[in-house]
């Protein structure tokens, strides 16, 4: 078997993400594993079990990080694959479990050749990359990397009040490996596209050249709960008009804005939130994201401007706290050509993208050459349990991630 010739088995790989879609799967389709929830607990015990079936040694470290290293004729820094496991609350089966499963199919590839290479190889899935339950997202990785702090990872308190070192503790995953062991020589990530342009385009392989900055903003917004009838409107402090108000804000300045530039408010809870009573308190977020930092500044800098004059006028007060802040991270040109180069040599057309999402691979790419592969989502849909990649699609973007990993892994 020469190296080139070598692929994965994707009715393999599509088997491993139907078994693990069952952790956690939602009753009408999808999957619900919130980082640190029993589900993610279960959804690790599945995968680190597969790990140490396929003869990996399996590391975890204080934050919850998961690494599966395969030794090397050496003991070198491993090239590395991941992703992540936990997903949001209405998941789809790709959205990072496709990383972390295509990476063991990798493994197993290379077992069943009886190839060993100079390098070790690695596959990790980081903890909390979602930020959905505690922000910010890409927690493990970041911490993994040596941008944030285990302290003050561990103090985040999620969105039902407890904390992340709490929880792992709770599901058994605090591990013994102290953070930041697993410097990689590289790093690579295979992940669903998550937006509509790939099948637009009718391309099977993204080239990712980075990704774009993320802002994350929570306003709570406090005024004054009175009766939904007796209340003159020039007596009102309404929480819950101005939380729409910043709604309908987000979306002109991103209408204005146009180009890379989106906004979105994906959490607006009101207090009491009953139909005649106007809202006491609203906890709102707000997510900026654009591929410029300047241009990505400037949304920021309107967005709270208007706040500013929003509550003023309607006499409520207004704080906020930052949930996220990354900015826009570049790939390694080397490795970024290589994954065009390779998709070529297997005969698929490829295009090059910015991703819209953000992925542990952003927090190696400052360390390690790094560099990740796009396939496409049906209709573009992520985030969602319709969220679909088609068997081919999936072995196209795994093949290439293969011959990424054995091209630098035997030298
Ligand atoms: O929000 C994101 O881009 C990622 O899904 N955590
Ligand atoms: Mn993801
Ligand atoms: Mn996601």
């Amino acid at each position: 078997m020469t190296i080139s010739n070598l692929r994965i088995d994707p009715d393999r790989l599509m088997a491993r993400l139907r078994a693990l879609g069952q952790v956690g799967a939602l009753a009408g389709g999808g999957v619900c594993r919130l980082a640190l929830s029993d589900e993610d607990k279960a959804g690790r015990d599945v995968v680190t079990g597969w790990m140490r079936e396929l003869g990996l040694d399996v590391a975890i470290d204080a934050i919850g990080n998961v690494v599966g290293t395969r030794a090397g004729e050496e003991n070198l820094p491993a090239v590395m694959v991941g992703s992540h496991i936990d997903t949001v609350r209405t998941g789809g089966l790709f959205d990072g479990n496709l990383g972390v499963l295509a990476g063991l199919e990798i493994i197993a590839v290379l077992n069943d050749a009886g190839l060993s290479t100079r390098r070790p190889v690695a596959v990790g899935f980081f903890t909390n990359e979602e930020g959905a339950r505690f922000a910010p997202d890409m927690m493990g990785s970041a911490v993994h990397q040596g941008f944030l702090g285990l302290e003050e990872a561990y103090q985040v308190r999620g969105i039902d009040g407890v904390t992340v070192r709490d929880e792992l503790q709770r599901i058994g995953y605090l591990g013994p490996e102290p953070v930041g062991q697993h410097r990689a020589h590289c790093y690579f990530e295979l992940h669903v596209e998550q937006g509509p342009v790939l099948e637009e385009k009718s391309v099977p392989v993204g080239v990712v050249e980075g990704v774009q900055g993320i802002s994350w903003t929570q306003y709570r917004i406090i005024g004054v709960s009175n009766h939904a009838g007796t209340t003159p409107m020039r007596l009102r402090h309404d929480a819950g008009y101005v939380a729409a108000a910043i709604a309908c804000e987000a979306r002109r300045i991103a209408n204005q804005m146009g180009g890379d530039q989106v906004a979105t408010v994906g959490v607006n809870e009101l207090t009491p939130n009953l139909i005649n009573v106007i809202a006491a308190e609203a906890l709102v977020t707000v997510d900026l994201r654009n591929t410029d930092e300047e241009k990505l500044k400037h949304a920021e800098a309107l967005m709270a401007d208007f706040i500013e004059t929003a509550a003023r006028n309607e006499g409520v007060s207004v704080s906020s706290q930052v949930l996220a802040r990354f900015e826009p991270v570049v790939f390694d040109r080397e490795k970024v050509d290589s994954v065009e180069r390779l998709a070529d040599q297997l005969g698929h057309k490829t295009m090059r993208l910015p991703s819209g999402a953000g992925h542990d691979a952003q927090m190696f790419a400052p360390n390690c050459p790094t560099a990740m592969i796009f396939v496409p989502s049906r209709d573009g849909i992520s985030h969602n349990i319709n969220e679909y990649t088609a068997p081919e699609e999936v072995a196209a973007g795994g093949d290439v991630l293969l011959q990424l990993v054995v091209e630098n892994a035997l030298k």
